[in-house]
This record gives structure tokens, C-alpha cells and sequence, in this order.
């Protein structure tokens, strides 16, 4: 209970913010939208990452409460950019598999796009690929709920769980997002890379766009360029950074 009244506290303060993280178009090098990774900032200082306490939120439930505040910080990012006249790229948020059981989940992102009139292709939503596994009926159906609403699922984490091809075969995602962590160093005969390549092949007779995640070095890079794979995000292009920083870089690009 104790932990609950801290997290609430650091709701109201407001200590939770919004870092970015953008996603580069391969072909030109451009940037084409961007991740939200939200970061808790204690008042008496440090930055403490969201793999320490999602995954303890995700257990009491206080998840719900803090992916509904990090998707309207980004509903209000978006509208105070539009009212700046700038044409923003899209930003995807990402939904924990506990909000995915919400029963207003569609009706909540609805509502918030709707109030800050968004046009529901600027905000993209994530999706882990592991989520689907506890009642893949129920996600199938909220799935396609949201994107009838105009919504674009990325499915994150492809290859990761142990049911991708499962997934991929039932739920009509928009976009594949496949992580670097897949190519190992030590694997001598390539046969990660071999896989990427054909998961690359495969979303493109799927007509999927991919991005590829992690990504830190030029090496990959060269790979993921030779097979095709259109949509970068990784620390060799960019790390996740505050919003002001993220403002800057796309206005020195365009
Ligand atoms: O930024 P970092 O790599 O530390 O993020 C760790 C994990 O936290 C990632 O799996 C990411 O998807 C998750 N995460 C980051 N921000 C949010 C958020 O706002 N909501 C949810 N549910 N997960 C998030
Ligand atoms: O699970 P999800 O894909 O939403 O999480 C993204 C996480 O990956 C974030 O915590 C982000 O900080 C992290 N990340 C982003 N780019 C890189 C990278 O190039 N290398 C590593 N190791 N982590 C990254
Ligand atoms: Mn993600
Ligand atoms: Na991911």
C-alpha cells in the first residue's frame, strides 16, 4: 500500500516523463517518427529506467494508471506541435499487457485522441509480441477494435516469445518491429542473420513494414540495409532523449 501512495505521489508531481527515441527511414536517413519511453525522475535527482519499475507496476496494477498518463502527455505533445503548424512524424506508445485487459481500453485511447484531436495515424500504438499469449481471442478482438478506429498496431518484440508465427498468423498487425538482440556475436555461421533476412522476406509478402530495434553498430546497419529492412531505432542512430532534444534534432533535419 505503501508503494502504492509513493507512485501516486509521483503521478501527481508529475515525476514521470516522456523521453523519445526517433526511427530513421534507412533509405534517406531521416527521421520518421518516434518511440515514448517514459523515465521516473526522483525529486532528489537520477533517472530510474522503466525496466526497473514496469515490470513491479505490471504486478499491482498501477500500470494502467501510468500508460493512460504517458499516452496523453504524448496526445498533448502532439497537439501543442500540430498548433505550433508543424506536421509532426507519427509516435508510437506502448501498451502493457495488463492495459490490454482493461475492458476500456479502445473507449480510453479514443477518448484521448479525440480530445486533443489527433489524427489517430500520429499515434501508433506497441504492442509486445508475449502479450498475446493469455487470451489471444480477447487481444485479437480489442486488436482490430482499435485499428477499425484508425490506430496502427506495431507488434513489438517480434521473435522474441514463443509464438510469433502464431501471432502473426492471427492478428493483422501493421508493423513488425524485430530486435537486434537476435544477432548474436558469436554465431559463427550466421545463421541469425539468416533468419532475420527471411523474417525481413516474409513481412515484405506480407506487405509489413519492419523496424529494426537495438541496432548499435554500423555493421548491422550495412546488413539490415542489404536485406531490406526499411526502419531503423537504435542507440548508433539515436538514444531515447527528452522531448526538447528530440524538437531540436527534427528541426535541424528538415
Ligand atoms: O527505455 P527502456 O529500454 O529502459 O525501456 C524498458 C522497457 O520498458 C521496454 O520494454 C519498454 O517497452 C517499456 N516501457 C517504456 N515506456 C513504457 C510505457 O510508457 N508503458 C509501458 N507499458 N512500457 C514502457
Ligand atoms: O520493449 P521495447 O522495445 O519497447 O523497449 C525498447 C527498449 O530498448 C528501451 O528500453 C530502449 O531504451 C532500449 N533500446 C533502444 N535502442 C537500443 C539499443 O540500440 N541498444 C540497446 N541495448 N537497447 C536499446
Ligand atoms: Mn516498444
Ligand atoms: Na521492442
Amino acid at each position: 500500500q505503501q508503494i502504492v501512495n509513493h507512485m501516486r505521489h509521483a503521478l501527481d508531481e508529475e515525476e514521470f516523463v516522456l523521453y523519445l527515441q526517433p526511427k530513421y527511414s534507412l533509405q534517406d536517413n531521416r527521421i520518421c517518427g518516434a518511440e515514448v519511453l517514459v523515465r521516473w525522475a526522483k525529486p532528489e535527482g537520477g533517472m530510474i529506467s522503466p525496466g526497473e519499475f514496469i515490470p513491479v507496476f505490471e504486478r499491482n496494477g498501477f500500470i494502467t494508471k501510468l500508460d493512460y498518463y504517458v499516452w496523453e502527455k504524448t496526445c498533448k505533445l502532439l497537439a501543442g506541435w500540430i498548433a505550433e503548424g508543424k506536421k509532426p512524424s507519427p509516435v508510437s506508445v506502448n501498451i502493457s499487457r495488463v492495459s490490454l485487459y482493461n475492458p476500456r481500453l479502445v473507449e480510453a485511447i479514443c477518448g484521448l485522441t479525440d480530445r486533443y484531436h489527433i489524427p489517430r495515424e500520429l499515434l501508433e500504438l506497441e504492442l509486445t509480441e508475449s502479450a498475446y499469449t493469455t487470451n489471444p481471442k480477447a487481444i485479437k478482438e480489442t486488436m482490430e477494435r482499435l485499428q477499425k478506429e484508425g490506430f496502427s498496431i506495431l507488434m513489438d518484440d517480434f521473435g522474441s516469445g514463443y509464438s510469433s508465427l502464431n501471432v502473426l498468423k492471427d492478428i493483422a498487425v501493421d508493423v513488425l518491429k524485430i530486435d537486434m538482440k537476435f544477432l548474436s556475436d558469436t554465431d559463427q555461421e550466421g545463421r541469425s542473420q539468416n533468419i532475420l533476412a527471411s523474417v525481413v522476406r516474409m513481412a515484405k509478402w506480407l506487405n509489413l513494414p519492419v523496424i529494426a530495434e537495438g541496432v548499435e553498430r554500423r555493421e548491422q546497419v550495412d546488413f539490415l540495409h542489404s536485406v531490406g529492412c526499411e526502419y531503423v531505432q537504435g542507440f548508433y542512430f539515436a538514444r531515447p532523449m527528452p522531448v526538447s532534444d528530440y524538437e531540436k534534432l527534427v528541426s535541424e533535419k528538415k
